[in-house]
Order: C-alpha cells, then sequence, then structure tokens
C-alpha cells in the first residue's frame, strides 16, 4: 500500500484514537468540521501509557510518630555536685555516760593483765630461761651450726648470746649444758673478733691459746663448760642460747 492511499486510513485512526479518549460533544464537534466522520461509540480504553517521569518532589509528610525507642544506655557518670549549703545546727544530745567510769575500769583491768604477764613471765625465767640484768636466756636444747641459731634467734624476735661483761658470762655458765654459740665472729678480718651489730667486742674470755684459728680456719666463738671461750668452725653444731631483752 503506497503512503498517499494510506494517508486517509491514517487520519481516520488518528481522529478515531483521539475521539475515542475525549468526550462526545467534543467528537460532534469535530464532526462539524469533517462531516465523514462518523462519531461511534467511545472505544474501548487502550493500553495504559507508559508511566509518567517522577513528579517533583514532595513536602515532607506528616508521617504518623514511631512507637517510642528502648532507652539508651547508661551515661557516664556526672561530675560530683558542689557541698551543698551546711544544714541546721540538730539539737543537743543526751548527756554522756559518765566516761570516768569507763577510764578507771579500763585502767585496772590494764594493770591485772599486765601484772599477770609479768607472773607468766617470771614463771617461763624460773622454769626455763635465766635472768640476768635486763637479758633472759632460752635454749631449745639444739645443736646446729651458726647460721641456723642466728635465723632461729631472729625467729622468736632475739638473737644469739652475747655477754656483755663477767656478770653476763658467769650466767651463761652456769645456764648451759653444752658448749654454747656466742654472736661473737671475725669473718670479715681474721682476728678482729666483733659482735652482731659489727662493734669489735670489748669484753673477751678467752681459754688459753685461743683464738688460735685451727685448720681449716675459726672465725665464730663457742662458750665453754668453764666460761672460757674457744674460737671454732662456724659450720660446727654447738647448742643455741638466745638472748631476749626484758622490757623490749
Ligand atoms: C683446739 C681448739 C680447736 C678445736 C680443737 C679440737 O684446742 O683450738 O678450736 O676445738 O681443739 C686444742
Ligand atoms: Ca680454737
Amino acid at each position: 500500500m503506497s503512503l498517499f492511499t494510506s494517508l486517509p486510513f491514517l487520519l481516520l485512526t488518528v481522529v478515531t484514537a483521539s475521539c475515542a479518549d475525549t468526550k462526545t460533544e467534543n467528537c460532534e464537534n469535530i464532526q462539524k468540521t469533517c462531516p465523514v466522520i462518523a462519531c461511534g461509540p467511545p472505544g474501548i480504553n487502550g493500553f495504559p501509557g507508559k508511566d509518567g517521569r517522577d513528579g517533583a518532589k514532595g513536602e515532607p509528610g506528616q508521617g504518623i510518630r514511631g512507637s517510642q525507642g528502648p532507652p539508651g544506655k547508661m551515661g557516664l557518670q556526672g561530675m560530683p555536685g558542689i557541698p551543698g549549703i551546711p544544714g541546721p545546727i540538730g539539737q543537743k544530745g543526751d548527756p554522756g555516760e559518765n566516761m570516768g567510769d569507763y577510764i578507771s575500769l579500763a585502767t585496772s583491768e590494764r594493770a591485772t593483765l599486765r601484772s599477770e604477764l609479768n607472773q607468766i613471765k617470771n614463771w617461763l625465767i624460773f622454769s626455763l630461761g635465766k635472768r640476768v640484768g635486763k637479758k633472759v636466756f632460752f635454749t631449745n636444747g639444739e645443736k646446729m651450726p651458726f647460721n641456723e641459731v642466728k635465723t632461729l634467734c631472729a625467729q622468736f624476735q632475739s638473737r644469739v648470746v652475747t655477754p656483755m661483761n663477767a656478770e653476763e658470762n658467769r650466767a651463761l655458765k652456769d645456764f648451759i649444758t653444752a658448749e654454747a654459740f656466742l654472736d661473737i665472729t671475725d669473718q670479715e678480718t681474721e682476728g678482729q673478733f666483733v659482735d652482731l651489730t659489727g662493734r669489735w667486742v670489748t669484753y673477751q674470755n678467752w681459754n688459753d691459746g685461743e683464738p688460735n684459728n685451727a685448720y681449716p680456719g675459726e672465725h665464730c666463738v663457742a662458750l665453754l663448760l668453764d666460761g672460757t671461750w674457744n674460737d671454732i668452725a662456724c659450720s660446727s653444731s654447738f647448742l643455741t642460747v638466745c638472748e631476749f631483752s626484758e622490757g623490749a
């Protein structure tokens, strides 16, 4: 079919299509201008046109308010507040009990306790120990090397016995039942015997021919049963005697 023969068909199609989608009166108007056109019943709806372009963004809608969410996590601890204003002075308290009674009772109880403690101490010294001046000697009856004797006496807040004068030396001689270590050594400098504090000992009571540093070397001191001193090896075992200071 050529273009020219099909043109009326095309025009009819366009006009029919336009009638189909306008009202009847419009069609009659069209008819007036072109009587060859017969107005038929409105055609069936055509296929939906393709989607138009998105419209302009609308105003934000007033959507319905969502339900309240769960509480947020605990915030950091706030800074301490400023001190409040001082409150009103409280009411006057009841008069205190007579503290004097309590104090006198405590004092008398303390005196009683001290007296009983002294009595117990006296029993111990009388039965087990030896008191001379402010010192008290005790022994556990065991023989061991010098370093072990030092450690044991220290564990009982005491020190290895060290007679500082003839009176203490005599008391110790009367107390021991075997040759006992004294806390006197020349480990630092041969021939210079010092006590626990490192002080050179002023009182000495060596046996005849002592100290002789006999082989393989003697740097500790033992009290013999006759009350004289002999230098002996620190690794040897001699009686453990500790001295305690009274009133310490
Ligand atoms: C020596 C004495 C030494 C030893 C030895 C058995 O005296 O100096 O310390 O005790 O005897 C003779
Ligand atoms: Ca010796």
